[in-house]
């Protein structure tokens, strides 16, 4: 059993009828029991490409290495696709588009679908298993939030399907025809449900291609279309570099494409395909303002910076990296964060306790590292909870970086990990022209008790969602996108469903 006991603080934080409150101190004076997962996650040594209904292997024969970052062993072996198997995938696509899957009725496909997220559910288990073990994310996140918004997303979808001739009223509406997409590491099974079920919900089919890090959701949800019965050729999964990412979105074929990724791919990408008529969503990176009043609930608010800068690892695009915070409260704000930090589980991603799991890669762990040496080199005061971090994989101890100006680098720049810059305001006018003082517009949080000052802010934000004393909240009838070098168009809600149709 752990010992539970608190230190108490030499310095009073509240007074009630006159005492002094002991702030209570926990930080690693108990140790968990480990808790890991052990359930099969049901990997394969190998996985081919999944072209026209069945696992194929690549025309160069090939393969690649999928590492688990959290010990640096490998998991399985995928296919590592070319110009053949996309046009394959395509072809195949194309077929199934004009013969079976765009002329299907509405509440036909939907039935697909259902059976998708069913047995999703069916399957959380050892799905969330898997997505740990191929991206370093904690267990408890996989099968808390991934695996069930993906079914979530799956459902929601299933529900549009027999309903599309009120997604646009006074309109009819018709699927576009082949959808190329591509897809980050970040949320890998998620980002696969946000892309596939639109596109399909509408008529479409796909040609998908997930993140050389994290490519074995994307194979095992092929598992899951082959079960379902999914008509060959409705969706086609081709793993491979980016170079292979560049032939799905630039294929003659595709009559729209849908990238998720970093700004700078995402331009390359609209470079190249600039002059066709391909409808485009870019989903990009970010770098949000997480805003809190004097007058928050500030333990509630602490919640939530930590919540939008640690949760997967502060490897999210709405991340809430920049807390801007009201100088009356910034002292006590930076003091209660350091105190939560330090309770932070870090470590395996397989036990159920663990808060912050493994970066994706070592490559991306260097990354971070670097911009941690930058802000340093900057003049910010860094500051990281004592921790042991595990001897083998990539781990980072959540960090935060106090007295950062606006031109620091790390208040500028998306860092893709548990990094946050803390930047002090005195008005809400400063509050809103530093939250806006940035090339991206993705998301941003306000912790306010007062309503008008939320209102006012999510007008004034330039950010495609605007969370009000909450961070990072998610639900598939709710769209979410960009502004400015965040990206354009929307996932999610009706407005998501749109983006995948013509009005005719
Ligand atoms: P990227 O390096 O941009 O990679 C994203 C995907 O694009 C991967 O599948 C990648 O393949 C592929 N790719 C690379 N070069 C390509 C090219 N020239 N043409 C076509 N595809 C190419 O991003 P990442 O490092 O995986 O993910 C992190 C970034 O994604 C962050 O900036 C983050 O903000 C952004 N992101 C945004 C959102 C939303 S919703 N806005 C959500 C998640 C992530 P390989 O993996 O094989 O290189």
């Amino acid at each position: 059993m752990p010992t539970l006991t608190a230190k108490k603080s030499p310095r009073p934080t509240k007074r009630a009828q006159g005492r002094p409150l002991p702030e209570l101190i926990f930080g690693d004076l108990w140790e968990f029991d480990p808790s890991p997962e052990t359930a099969d996650p049901k990997l394969k040594a190998r996985y081919d490409l999944f072209i026209d209904g069945k696992f194929v292997a690549p025309a160069s024969g090939k393969y690649f290495d999928s590492i688990n970052p959290a010990n640096e062993q490998k998991i399985a072996e995928l296919a590592l696709g070319g110009a053949a198997d996309v046009e394959a995938a395509y072809r195949a696509a194309q077929k199934a588009q004009e013969t079976v899957w765009g002329k299907m009725p509405g509440r036909e496909r939907a039935k697909y679908l259902y059976r998708i997220a069913r047995l999703l559910q069916d399957r959380a288990r050892e799905f969330a298993i898997a997505e740990t073990m191929d991206n370093g994310k904690p267990i408890k996140e996989t099968r808390d939030f991934d695996v069930p918004m993906a079914a979530a997303h799956f459902f929601y979808h299933a529900g549009w399907a027999d309903k599309l001739e009120y997604v646009a009223p006074g309109r009819r509406v018709a699927p576009l025809g082949v959808v190329g997409q591509v897809i980050p590491w970040n949320f890998p099974l998620l980002m696969l449900a946000w892309k596939i079920a639109p596109a399909i919900a509408m008529g479409n089919c796909v040609v998908i291609k997930p993140a050389t890090n994290t490519p074995i959701s994307a194979v095992k949800l092929a598992e899951i279309f082959q079960d379902a019965g999914l008509p060959p050729g409705v969706v086609n999964v081709i793993t491979g570099p980016g170079s292979t990412g560049g032939l799905i979105m630039t294929h003659p074929t595709a009559a729209k494409i849908a990238f998720t990724g970093s700004t700078e791919v995402g331009k390359v990408i609209m470079r190249s395909v600039a002059g066709t008529d391909k409808r485009m969503t870019m989903e990009l990176g970010g770098k949000a303002a997480n805003i809190v009043f004097d007058d928050a609930p500030l333990d509630q608010a602490v919640e939530g910076i930590v919540n939008g800068i640690f949760f997967n690892q502060g490897q999210v695009c709405c991340a809430g990296s920049r807390l801007l915070v009201h100088e009356p409260v910034a002292e006590r704000v930076v003091a209660k964060l350091k105190n939560r930090l330090r309770a932070l589980r870090v470590g395996n991603p397989l036990d159920k306790n663990t808060d912050v799991g493994a970066i994706v890669s070592r490559g991306q762990l260097e990354t971070v590292q670097d911009y941690i040496n930058i802000g340093v080199k900057e003049g910010a005061e860094l500051w990281q909870p004592p921790c042991r971090l595990p001897a083998k994989g990539f781990y980072l101890p959540p960090t935060i970086f106090t007295g950062v100006s606006q031109s620091h680098r790390i208040a500028r720049e998306e860092i893709f990990g548990p990094v946050l810059a803390i930047i002090t305001f005195r008005t809400v006018d400063e509050a809103i022209e530093k939250a806006n003082n940035t090339a991206y517009g993705l998301s941003a949080g306000v912790w306010t008790d007062k309503g008008s000052r939320i209102l006012k802010m999510s007008t004034e934000l330039k950010a495609g969602v605007v969370w009000a004393n909450t961070f990072n909240k998610f639900d598939p009838t709710s769209p979410f996108g960009g502004y400015k070098e965040s990206g354009f168009g929307r996932e999610g809600g009706r407005q998501g469903l749109l983006d995948y149709c013509k009005l005719v």
